[in-house]
């Protein structure tokens, strides 16, 4: 089982600039650099365990299969891409990133759809709040072999004191219509991500 986590801040001076560049009001060259948030999570899903990453459910995750993780914030936004292997062949399954981290007893511990924007209303099934700009989906198809990767990028970066934890594998392909939004069935597996 290998498991690697990484968290860091890399300055990124050249993107600084051409975001001051294209704002209308360079010109005094006095911006800061822009400091901008990486996160990476490799890992191997085990039932148990000390994770960070869990199977609740060996017949759609199993045991020994892989998990990536990777969010980067830039310019304003938020890019989060999903590498998985090991899964069932040609299945489509839900994933969102989650308010709380993995536990080993249950995905139900990872709480609810992390959301920019907090729908009022709990569990949030509105279209308005459970969507994939204000949410980030990544739900992935897997090939023939099980594997599959999935990339979300939303408008937003997430504010310092309050992240998203993890990143929810479910049964099913994420529901869209009123009433229903943002749900994908059963949580076979998770991984804990410290964005
Ligand atoms: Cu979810």
């Amino acid at each position: 089982m290998t498991v690697r986590t990484t968290a860091r801040w890399a300055l990124l001076g050249a993107l600084a600039l051409v975001v001051t560049a294209c704002g209308g009001t360079s010109g005094s060259g006095g911006a800061a650099a822009a400091s901008e948030r990486q996160v990476q999570v490799s890992a191997t899903f085990a039932q148990g365990g000390g994770g960070p990453a869990y199977t609740y459910d060996t017949a759609l995750v199993p045991a020994g299969a892989t998990v990536e993780v990777t969010s980067a914030a830039a310019d304003g936004g938020t890019t989060t891409t999903l590498r998985v292997s090991g899964l069932q062949p040609n299945r489509t399954y839900g994933a969102h990133a989650h308010t709380k981290p993995c536990t080993p007893a249950a995905g139900a511990d990872a709480g609810p759809h992390y959301q920019f924007r907090p729908d009022p209303v709990s569990p949030s099934v509105d279209p308005a709040f459970a969507n994939p700009q204000n949410e980030i989906w990544l739900d992935v198809t897997t090939d023939a072999s099980g594997a599959g990767e999935a990339t979300s990028t939303v408008p937003w970066t997430f504010p310092p004191d309050r992240r998203a934890a993890s990143v929810v594998l479910h049964e099913k392909a994420t529901a869209t219509h009123a009433g229903h939004a943002g749900t994908a069935g059963a949580r076979p597996a998770c991984v804990t991500v410290g964005f």
